[in-house]
């Protein structure tokens, strides 16, 4: 496949409402949307899940246009006629940024989909039409108001409640929510927002019955999240640490990881997390898909890497209307707490253009040499 141009937007969608979480507040969500056009006549759409500063990861949406314009690209045009399964190799003298690359790879991945006529599950190797939902819930303002949002979110139909902690926001939500529903599969997400020195105050999780206790500690403290869950009875599940396959396969080896939240822009795209998902099957280690506000673009591929066999427990693959009053494709919409599994070529939704255009707010097109 050639790539003729590539058009790169920055728009911003309000949410529903503000979003905290141990490392700030949001109230909306700017991110990046790429659009590649090929000679063949394909269209491949994704969008890059960094946020606006580097708070979640190191990266951040101007730092990956500028690596994207100045480096990615230039480096895939050069490449020439390429297959999405080249993608990440064309790439890889570039360090780090892996939400860039991915961004890149799932756009000419959609391209070639979309003109083999196959959907992302089936190309991926999902066996499932449709996908259990979690939500993820940020920290309130009060129990009050944390309860308020659960109670909302458990009539809607969702299958898993995740709740974002940090200190001193911990014990207390848990205990409350989990009194209120004994049975409802629950878990934490304290985005590192913890230390080696609160290993005894996480092992005071262990009697609420959680599904796992997500990225307690930094990124960089692998064998912290290690000596904590040989404390700890509750599951560890590392996110921001896995940035790659070999990062997966260390934090299993170092046992630091008993559970893999795989968030395709973390680690370079969605073939590199069908090879964490295939290393974590043949371990025994279940995995779910993580979120990162996606609109429906990022959503439906995330919904398709959900559908295969290894994502035993539901992830952050919410309805749009979680985040978003309207979305930028039609929407993804829950039914008894699961989502279809878009079944067109491609990602397989349709694309909101006038929306688009109305919440854009840079445009830039780059035509190949
Ligand atoms: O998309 O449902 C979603 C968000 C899920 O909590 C979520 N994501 O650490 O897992 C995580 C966070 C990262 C984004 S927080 C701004
Ligand atoms: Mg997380």
């Amino acid at each position: 496949m050639k790539i003729k141009e590539v058009e790169i937007r920055t728009i911003e969608l309000p949410l529903v409402r503000p979003f905290r979480t141990s490392f700030g507040t949001q109230l909306e969500r700017p991110l990046l949307l790429m659009k590649i056009t090929t000679h063949e006549g394909a269209e491949g759409w994704a969008e890059c899940v960094a946020m606006e500063a580097p708070l979640y990861s190191p990266e951040y949406m101007a730092g990956s246009q500028d690596v994207i314009e100045r480096f990615l690209l230039p480096a895939i045009f050069e490449y020439g006629d390429i297959r999405p399964e080249e993608v990440a190799g064309a790439l890889r003298p570039f360090l780090g940024h892996q939400m860039a690359k991915a961004t890149i790879e799932t756009a000419i991945l959609d391209a070639q989909l979309k003109l083999d006529g196959i959907s992302f599950g089936s190309y991926l190797g999902a066996n499932k039409e449709e996908i259990d939902c979690g939500v993820s819930v940020g920290i309130a303002n009060s129990i009050e108001a944390l309860v308020e949002e659960v109670s909302q979110y458990v009539s809607d139909g969702y299958r898993r409640i995740k709740l974002k902690i940090e200190p001193g926001w911990d014990l207390e939500p848990v205990s409350v929510i989990r009194g209120l529903w004994p049975e409802i599969p629950l878990q934490v997400d304290a985005n590192q927002a913890y230390t080696r020195n609160d290993i005894a105050l996480l092992k005071k999780l262990d009697p609420f019955n959680l599904l796992l206790i997500e990225q307690p500690l930094d990124e960089h403290d692998v064998l912290g999240h290690a000596m904590l869950a040989a404390e700890v009875e509750t599951p560890i599940c590392l996110d921001e640490s896995i940035t790659s396959f070999e990062a997966a396969r260390d934090a299993l080896a170092m046992k630091a990881t008993t559970v893999i939240n795989i968030k395709p822009g973390r680690v370079g795209g969605y073939l590199e997390s069908v090879r964490i998902h295939d290393l974590c099957v043949e371990n025994g280690i279940p995995v779910w898909c993580g979120g990162m506000l996606e609109t429906g673009i990022g959503r439906a591929a995330n919904v398709a890497l959900a559908a295969l066999p290894g994502f035993t427990l539901p992830g952050d693959t919410s309805a749009s209307s979680r985040f978003f009053t309207r979305d930028i494709t039609n929407p993804f919409v829950m039914e008894e707490g699961r989502l279809r599994v878009p079944t067109g070529p491609g990602i397989g939704v349709d694309i909101d253009h006038d929306f688009i255009e109305e919440i854009t707010t840079s445009r830039k097109m780059i035509t190949a040499p």
